[in-house]
């Protein structure tokens, strides 16, 4: 008696593990296998928030949704993401909006120099814009979340102290802030980040124009020393999806999906407007940056300079019946609601 009540115990114990090793896999199997491609290295902001919306659909999907990431353009580059996308070689993708020029009418205002102090407030702003317009620009595509950098500035092998320090010299940029670097007498050199770091090395660019985080996420501190501060603008994202990927998903993982853009908008945005400061902090400890303050008349001078800039945009967006004026009155009114310098 004794002896076969323990045989039982241990059959129903070698049955419970056996319950628990065969159905537990099966029953948390993903259902939705989903493919994100992003350009930049994987240290980087664009990466970091893919790996953290990742987590969060997981997460929020209970393990039905599994999302394999591919970070510094092992699956699409930075260039032809829209159009991996788009085809589905990728079920989704980060593009940066500036290195498409002309394909996004609306959005690339977000290139112009419209004041934000943070990402946070022209992450939300742009979030606002989008799903106000729901533009054309976007409609092969569904938008799961658009964020922005923090605003651009300097970082250059030699000082630039002044705007006459600027003169000729290549810089890295893309879009509309190449013709800002233009417009205040730089040489702009378009490219991605991506391709940042070899022209650095090779000498085809003397600095670039973008946020503070990659002096520490690229390592760019180590190259270019002197940082000047001139805090114009930013650089536009959206993270898009495959149309007949999204059509196929379940409506509850839609729903996950949906309720995440303008959270994702924000997290990326304040780990952003964090992550700044903690590169600038690093790259004074490990390489002794110089962080250089523009004279208020060369301030005054970029923002004359680049006012035709807003022309131009204006004058672009009207082919497309885009009411520039509207537009950026509504952008002007998110600043106010979402800017801490108001
Ligand atoms: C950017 C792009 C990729 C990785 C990190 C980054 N930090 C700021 C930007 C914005 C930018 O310069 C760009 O090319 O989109």
């Amino acid at each position: 008696m004794i002896k076969g009540k323990r045989f039982g115990s241990l059959f129903l114990f070698l049955l419970g593990f056996a319950v628990l090793f065969c159905s537990v896999p099966s029953l948390h199997a993903a259902e939705v296998n989903l493919s994100y491609a992003n350009f930049p290295p994987a240290k980087t902001f664009p990466c970091v928030q893919m790996e953290r919306w990742k987590q969060e659909v997981e997460k929020r999907t209970s393990g039905k949704v599994q999302i394999q990431t591919y970070p510094g353009s092992t699956l699409l580059g930075a260039k032809n993401t829209l159009r991996g996308v788009m085809q589905g070689q990728a079920d989704i993708g980060c593009i940066s909006i500036a290195y498409h020029p002309g394909v996004f009418p609306l959005c690339s205002v977000f290139e112009l120099p419209l004041g934000f102090t943070t990402s946070t407030s022209a992450s939300l702003a742009l979030w606002d814009l989008f799903q106000k317009h729901q533009p054309q620009e976007f409609k092969k595509f569904k938008v799961l979340t658009m964020f922005t950098s923090a605003p651009s500035n300097l970082m250059t092998k030699t000082p630039v102290r002044s705007l006459g320090d600027l003169k000729g010299i290549e810089l890295r940029a893309s879009g509309i802030l190449s013709k800002i670097l233009d417009s205040i007498g730089a040489t702009p050199v378009s490219m991605p980040m991506s391709e940042t770091p070899e022209a650095l090395q090779k000498g085809v660019v003397k600095g670039l124009f973008s946020s503070f985080d990659v002096l520490k996420d690229m390592n760019f501190a180590e190259i270019c020393r002197y940082e000047t501060v001139t805090n114009t603008a930013v650089y536009p994202f959206a993270v898009i999806m495959n149309k007949s990927s999204w059509d196929g998903l379940p409506d509850d993982v839609k729903k996950v999906m949906t309720d995440l853009g303008r959270e994702q908008a924000e997290w990326t945005g304040k780990y952003m407007d964090q992550h700044v400061e903690d590169s600038l902090a690093w790259s004074k400890e490990k390489y002794g940056i110089e962080l250089i303050t523009m004279p208020e008349a060369d301030m005054q001078t970029i923002k004359e300079n680049t006012m035709p800039l807003i022309n131009d945009w204006k004058t672009k967006a009207a082919e497309t019946s885009i009411d520039g004026d509207a537009v950026l009155s509504e952008i002007e009114t998110s600043r106010v609601k979402y800017d801490p310098a108001k």
